[in-house]
């Protein structure tokens, strides 16, 4: 029985009331306003209009009082007690609990909480009362409960955070606000036991070889009333083809294994199927059913090379005997209040990120373990998951005992949630802890201890290796190496390119920055040879909409207050350094939106063509940061209102698994590569054409190419001359594509944006709004040619695309709810368009 309806908050005092009062069943509450469970505070006020949208503005600063406050949740419910047999429980579950609540029923005070990441299950058999009940939850204020704890040492972003379990974003990121949630914010409901439950079931493919897969699965149980005849039956189907066991529960513990011949395998969505098996696990009490799990399972293995036959150090994932480059992003919390976001909204960006071509996410650790949702999508959808565990760019205060205890039960119930989504590929300790410590230390900025490395590097393995051995554990995020940043073991975050580090270093050398053009380019990614790229990224502006509706009435202009306040990461001018030096320094608010996105798709697409040319000695290829949790402007491919930036058009080519590239600098040569992360071998004719801004062609050439599966190959070169013929380099456009349409068109310009001779470009634009599309012409090359509609979610089929003379796209425009899209506000522009 869920118990989402009925739920009422109030907010009060630091003393103004007894708890027990408030948490008294016949607490007078009618005056209090209703709330969604699950959901949060915030969102609930936002909806009543009792506070203005955070995201509006400055609003975030005004609803600070909000998080001041202590909040009260309480509900009321009926309950049927005499149907609870003697032999029954009756269990009173919350999801999750955002943070330090005290739960009460009835009046008693079941529980006190200090975790958000994990569900709380009670035993309320004695204190649910017959008719009518009341639960209460209070929510402490966050910052009164952290003011008393020691916090004298390092954390970016902030110090309050590290004691709290609780989203590390909450407190602010170099992304996001400091908006401090409180609230239910996941499902809250009574279940009845009876005699015995499943506590945990976890299957596992143990090896698959010759057409036969082994499953292993494991099944716990607990049990209410002792010594009772328990037998779990599993089964393993797939719609009509089953396969059922049977076994007896001995010390509430049940394994099986399950042979499969011709298993149909779970595979990312580029190489095949992500098939999935369900998974029933039944535990009867002599032939009486008395609980009932249902999982899905995948049947493939997952290992991580980290060594070639040849003995490289490589950090390639290995999906079903198959090495993959992988391809994504990292995932930040999908908004400032989480709880309050629809399911659809995880589908409708998971389905984005695959429409790119993404095969990779990773959960980044300054979040939250997802939400249900998210690793259902990805098993669904073929998308595999680096999963950090919730420590980020901090010291943790491993030393105290009741933190750890707090730690060790939030890292086993992470393990148990999550082990059964075949789409969990790789585990992983942290986010940039041990890597930023060494630096920090070395500088003189920490003389501390390395406080959390107990969790990392003791706690978490000693925990893994009970509950799941079927995956690599990775201490961090980057590791490996002297220097765990290091380009020759193990991932690393390149942020030479927009932070201006200074790298390769070695273990006590000093980190240094470099702000300039040079120093924070994305031409640094081409010197970059990692195994694994797990972040790297740049800035770009939200597209107008989405800035638009966010900012005051006169504020929407580059320079502005406003403007700047969308920002939150230090030092704003590296975003002008990285677009000085590539597309020029904006002038006014059009430009800044123009070059950023760019400078960040055509940075982007660099870099990843870079790494995946070094395939497979460079293996993976996560982009810093597919999405945001509100209207900023930051590293994101998609803003908040789900309109992608530039870079995620650009990423439908450059992820795609057939990758035609040219290595070329200016004044050097072109390389001509293939990439194909397909298994089967591609063989084709390429056409390489270089034409003049007017469409004038100037070389043309045709490349017949066959090329192994999964490799990458230099195919020939040409040198700038040959291909000029006498014209200037800044005024031409390149063409690779495939005679035959079997790879992406890729383009190319051979000197930086801010140096090409672009002539102005007249563009004809047709709109058709019977069937929802828009054609479009230009006279000269279009550079970046950009659709823009005022709404969320819309889709275009393709946008922010060079358009050459005398060509014709048709664009197909549709929304990602399927609402009715305005036509009549299509705008339609391009870099070097007549406006
Ligand atoms: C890395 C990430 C995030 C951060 C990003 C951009 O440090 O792990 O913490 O948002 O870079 O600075």
């Amino acid at each position: 029985m869920k118990l989402a309806p009925n739920w009422k908050i109030q907010y009060f005092d630091q003393g103004q009331e007894r708890d027990l009062v408030i948490a008294a069943p016949d607490y007078i509450d009618h005056f209090w306003m209703a709330a969604n469970v699950p959901g949060d505070v915030h969102s609930t006020l936002i909806q009543k209009g009792l506070i203005d949208n955070p995201f509006f503005g400055h609003n975030d600063l005004k609803s600070k009082w909000v998080s001041e406050k202590i909040w009260w949740y309480r509900t009321e419910f009926h309950y049927d007690k005499k149907n609870l047999q003697s032999d029954e429980r009756l269990e009173l579950i919350f999801e999750g609990l955002d943070t330090y609540a005290t739960v009460y029923l009835n009046g008693c005070e079941i529980a006190s909480t200090e975790n958000m990441y994990i569900p709380h299950v009670f035993d309320v058999t004695r204190e649910v009362l017959d008719g009518k009940n009341i639960i209460g939850v209070k929510f402490d204020v966050v910052s009164d409960v952290l003011k008393e704890k020691e916090k004298n040492y390092w954390a970016g972003y902030g110090k309050d955070r590290i004691w709290a379990r609780k989203a590390q974003s909450h407190f602010g990121w170099d992304w996001g606000p400091q908006i401090v949630t409180a609230g239910i914010w996941k499902e809250v409901r009574l279940e009845k036991r009876k005699i015995a439950k499943i506590d945990s079931v976890f299957a596992r493919t143990v090896e698959i070889k010759n057409d036969r897969a082994i499953v292993e699965i494991d099944v716990n149980t607990k049990t209410f009333v002792r010594n009772q005849p328990l037998a779990v039956n599993v089964k393993f189907h797939d719609g009509s083809n089953g396969m059922i066991k049977t076994a007896q529960v001995t010390r509430n513990h049940v394994n099986f294994t399950i042979e499969l011949e011709n298993p149909k395998l779970w595979w990312t969505h580029d190489l095949g199927t992500p098939h999935l098996y369900t998974l029933d696990v039944e535990l009867l009490c002599e032939d009486e059913t008395i609980d009932l799990e249902t999982t899905q399972v995948g049947v493939r293995t997952i290992e991580v090379m980290q060594k070639d036959a040849a003995g490289n150090n490589r950090f390639t994932f290995v999906l079903n005997g198959v090495e993959i480059f992988a391809k994504g992003a990292n995932w930040i919390p999908i908004d400032s209040f989480i709880g309050a976001t629809p399911d659809s909204r995880y589908s409708q960006l998971l389905t984005q990120a695959k429409e790119a071509h993404m095969n990779m996410i990773r959960v980044w650790g300054g979040g939250i373990y997802e939400r249900d949702i998210f690793y259902q999508e990805c098993d669904r959808l073929g998308m595999l998951v680096w999963q950090d565990f919730m420590f980020a760019c901090a010291l943790y205060p491993d030393y105290n005992y009741n933190y750890m205890q707090n730690v060790r039960t939030e890292i086993e119930a992470a393990i148990k949630m999550l082990r059964n989504h075949p789409c969990i590929a790789l585990w992983c300790g942290n986010n940039e802890n041990d890597w930023l410590y060494e630096v920090e230390y070395t500088a003189g900025n920490i003389n501390t201890p390395f406080y959390g490395e107990k969790i990392y590097h003791e706690l978490i393995p000693e925990l893994l290796d009970e509950l799941d051995t079927s995956r690599l554990y990775w201490p961090s995020s980057p590791f490996g190496g002297n220097d765990h940043d290091s380009q020759e073991v193990g991932d690393r975050h390149n942020w030479q390119v927009w932070h201006g580090n200074v790298e390769p270093r070695k273990f006590g050398e000093n980190l240094g920055q470099n702000y300039s053009v040079e120093g924070v380019s994305f031409k640094n990614y081409k010197k970059d040879f990692t195994r694994f790229s797990s972040e790297f990224g740049m800035h770009a502006s939200a597209n107008r909409f989405t800035l638009e509706d966010n900012l005051p009435e006169g504020t929407f202009y580059w320079g502005s207050d406003e403007m700047s306040y969308r920002n939150k990461d230090y030092h704003h001018q590296k975003g002008i350094m990285l677009m000085e030096g590539y597309t020029g320094i904006p002038t006014d608010i059009e430009e800044y939106m123009n070059f950023s996105m760019l400078t960040q798709a055509e940075g982007l697409k660099c870099g990843i063509e870079h790494y995946r040319r070094n395939k497979p000695y460079t293996s993976g290829a996560l982009v810093w940061q597919l999405n945001d949790c509100w209207p900023g402007t930051s590293w994101s491919m998609i803003d908040y209102y789900q309109l992608p930036k530039a870079s995620y058009f650009y990423a439908k080519k450059f992820f795609h698994p057939l990758l035609l590239t040219i290595d070329h600098d200016a004044g050097s040569d072109l390389k001509i590569w293939v990439v194909n992360d397909y298994v089967k071998a591609y063989t084709d004719v390429l056409e390489l054409k270089v034409e003049s801004f007017g469409g004038e062609e100037l070389f043309k050439t045709t490349i017949p190419v066959e090329v192994m599966g999964n490799s990458s190959v230099e195919i020939t070169s040409f040198t700038e001359e040959e291909v000029l013929k006498g014209y200037p380099a800044n005024e031409v456009v390149v063409h690779l594509s495939s005679t035959d349409g079997k790879a992406q068109h890729n383009v190319y310009y051979l000197r930086d944006q801010k140096d090409l001779a672009l002539p102005q470009a007249q563009l004809d634009v047709v709109v058709d709004k019977e069937n929802q599309t828009a054609t479009i012409k230009t006279d000269n090359l279009a550079r970046m040619v950009k659709l823009e509609i005022p709404a969320k979610k819309i889709h275009f089929s393709d946008n922010f695309f060079d358009l050459l003379p005398n060509e014709t796209k048709t664009i197909e425009i549709g929304h990602l709810e399927n609402e009715k899209v305005d036509l009549g506000k299509l705008r339609v522009s391009a870099i070097n368009s007549i406006q």
